[in-house]
């Protein structure tokens, strides 16, 4: 498998998409709902996705996809090279805030993480890896994590998980945010992952996400040490839907350990 031309068509093909989503705010965006009245997908989604499908259906064919909107294969194994897609993660800072989303891709080989990409779009913040050979902002070589203290850490969270949830005991989530230094939620999963790659967080935690969310920032976060997993200290799932967090590799165990009180959801 010839790596490197995957990974300079991968580039371009979101260098692209990021131009089209941002000439997109010059035209009318369709906003519609999905599971709730919270749950949005505009067309701009669903034509970014279809722009990335169309091209690697046609360049890779043995290759399969699986993208948010659907428009991909059903992917119920990670057997040969899979492109796990997001075409906007953070579609409601997209929609009320016009920036604050990111393109989110993996291309896993067998399930491993060959290459990662998230795309900043609006700050035109690119961030890419390839399996041991480092991670990326903007070309520049992003350093490996120092160890953090939880007591100094920024964590980000969603202040859902500190109300009232059926995923945890959220008074020990709030236990978390008071024991560190502070909280911050930049509602675009893979933008709080590229963040805990270059240390601008020290965790990032999220009851409820799906492969497409986390399948790039894993092979971004994973060559500068950061320590990724569901709540419960399994693997991250990339079949579905589960608990996450990834964090400095000093804090990972210890909020797992002391602050995550999963509930029994069987
Ligand atoms: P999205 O914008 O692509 O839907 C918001 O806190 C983050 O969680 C975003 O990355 C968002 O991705 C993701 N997200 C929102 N609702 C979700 C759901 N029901 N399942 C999984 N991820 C979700
Ligand atoms: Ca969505
Ligand atoms: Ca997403
Ligand atoms: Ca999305």
């Amino acid at each position: 498998m010839d790596w490197s031309r995957i990974d300079r068509y991968a580039k371009s093909l979101i260098k692209e998409a990021g131009h089209r989503i941002r000439i997109s705010f010059y035209q009318h965006i369709d906003i519609e709902t999905k599971a709730d009245a919270n749950d949005l997908v505009t067309n701009i989604d669903r034509e970014i996705e279809q722009f990335f499908i169309s091209h690697i259906k046609r360049d890779f064919p043995g290759h399969s996809i699986l993208g948010e909107e659907g428009f991909g294969d059903e992917v119920n194994s990670l057997k040969g090279v899979v492109w796990m897609l997001d075409p906007i993660d953070g579609t409601m800072n997209f929609i009320h805030q016009k920036r604050n989303f990111a393109i989110s891709l993996g291309i896993y080989s067998d399930g491993i993480g060959m290459l990662g990409y998230i795309y900043d779009v609006m700050r035109d913040e690119f961030y890419n890896a390839f399996r041991g050979e480092g991670a990326y902002l903007n070309d520049e070589r992003i350093p490996a994590l120092r160890k953090a203290n939880l007591e100094e850490a920024v964590i980000g969270v969603n202040a859902s998980w500190v109300a009232p949830n059926r995923y945890v005991d959220h008074e020990k989530m709030a236990e978390l945010i008071h024991t560190c230094r502070g909280t911050r939620s930049f509602g675009s999963a893979a933008i709080e992952i590229a963040y805990v790659a270059t240390g601008r967080v020290d965790a990032y935690i999220s009851m409820r996400l799906a492969p497409w969310d986390i399948a790039g920032g894993m092979i971004i976060a994973s060559e500068v040490g950061a320590v990724a997993s569901n709540l419960e200290g399994k693997p991250a799932n990339l079949l579905g839907q589960d608990t996450f967090i990834i964090a400095n590799p000093a804090l990972h165990g210890r909020i797992l350990h002391d602050f995550i009180r999963l509930k029994d959801r069987t």
